[in-house]
């Protein structure tokens, strides 16, 4: 659409109405790879088993743009990657930098402190209504945090942007690399008119191979069906398609880990107390709190400690670890270190509490061993 449709579409309105983002890092693997050794640069380049050329063996897990044009796909068995691109280079030196990579990348954009579900080890979803004025703000933002994962990381990305989420990922996919997609909502139908409908995600190779015998190729073959007659062409992925092509699917970012905090409290009578008492204290809170984030299968980065003195004055005070972290002895260490001037004050304690915040689900963050070993 024109730019200036977008910078003219204000904001949604209604509550219920969002802008949603997909990002989505281009060629990622490759990138990284080609960021350690920029002679890969413009080469056709395969990511996968080095020794395939001898031993045969092995998938592609992803290509270059410039080995996409000749067929080379990601999943693909690199006997097959080969025929097509028989002089494609092979790398995958950077194996370790791709994860620490994409920590970064997601941490950069949990900043932005919006709802955001990190889907993948290179693509994430944020919901930006709050931060944008106008799609034409979206637009810009979008382009904000290209230029900034360029410079951090020397890595792009392209972006989607949309009233749905499918909307936002089949944007964000639509002029890769580095491309910005906004798709406003009256123009959802033209967006998707001339599209493949294997472009939709849920339209895999088989259902796609299943309707093209059908005669339908495009999202324009079915976009003006009423939703009755898709369903009684295509079972359940006619309801689903059209809500996709009239922008009913979800427009809600699912929290992970639904709760932002864990914590516990516990009241006293407000003595002061001594050292062992205290510790002994905040040991059982802290094997609560510890119990519902094993429980929830969560890290936690922020750690937090109440104290509330007779006469009410609160004190918090945070502490933000290196990195997330499940251990017991980092996290227990650093409550009782914070608790260093704050358990034997004079006027006694009515309450203390430990909260741990800044949440992640376990193995989606780096290993905290690496910063402290
Ligand atoms: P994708 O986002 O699917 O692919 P991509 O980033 O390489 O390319 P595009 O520009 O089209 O987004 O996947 C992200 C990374 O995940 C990819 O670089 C390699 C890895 N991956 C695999 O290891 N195996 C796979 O089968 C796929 C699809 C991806
Ligand atoms: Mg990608």
């Amino acid at each position: 659409m024109l730019f200036r449709e977008i910078l003219e579409t204000r904001i949604p309105s209604k509550q219920e109405e969002r802008i949603l983002m997909h990002l989505d890092l281009d060629a990622f693997f490759a990138a990284v790879e080609i960021r350690n050794n920029p002679e890969l640069k413009g080469k056709k380049l395969i990511v996968g088993n080095k020794n395939a050329r001898l031993t045969g063996r092995g998938v592609v897990l992803t290509c270059s743009y410039e080995a996409r044009v000749y067929g080379v796909r990601s999943g693909m068995s690199m006997l097959e990657a080969l025929k097509r691109c028989p002089d494609a280079e092979i790398s995958r030196e950077a194996g370790d930098e791709y994860k620490p990579t994409s920590t970064r990348i997601m941490d950069f954009l949990k900043e932005f402190r919006t709802p955001i579900s990190i889907t993948s080890i290179d693509e994430a979803y944020l919901d930006i209504t709050d931060m944008v004025n106008s799609y034409g703000e979206a637009f810009y933002f979008a382009s904000y945090i290209q230029i900034k994962i360029r410079e951090m990381e020397k890595i792009t990305c392209s972006i989607g942007i949309g009233p749905t989420l499918k909307i936002a990922k089949i944007g964000s996919d639509y002029q890769k690399p580095e491309g910005i997609t906004v798709v406003v909502p009256d123009k959802i139908r033209d967006f998707l008119f001339d599209q493949k409908l294997t472009n939709i995600p849920g339209i895999g190779k088989v259902t796609g191979a299943k309707l093209e015998k059908k005669g339908y190729t495009v999202c324009g073959d079915l976009i003006d069906r009423y939703e009755s007659e898709l369903i009684d062409l295509l079972g359940e992925y006619g309801s689903y398609l059209w809500k996709i092509f009239h922008g009913q699917s979800t427009n809600v970012i699912k929290k992970r880990g639904t709760r932002k905090s864990i914590s516990h409290e516990r009241t006293f009578h407000g003595k002061p107390l001594e050292f062992d008492k205290y510790n002994k204290y905040l040991l059982t809170l802290f094997n609560k709190t510890h119990d519902e984030l094993t429980r929830k299968k969560m890290m936690v980065r922020t750690l937090t400690l109440k104290v509330r003195y007779n006469g009410f004055d609160t004190i918090t005070k945070a502490f933000s670890l290196p990195a997330s972290t499940i251990d017991r002895g980092i996290i227990f260490d650093k409550l009782q270190e914070m608790s260093n001037n704050y358990f034997n004050d004079p006027r006694g304690i009515r309450l203390l509490g430990v909260r741990f915040s800044n949440l992640v689900k376990q193995g989606e963050n780096e290993n905290l061993n690496d910063f402290f070993n």
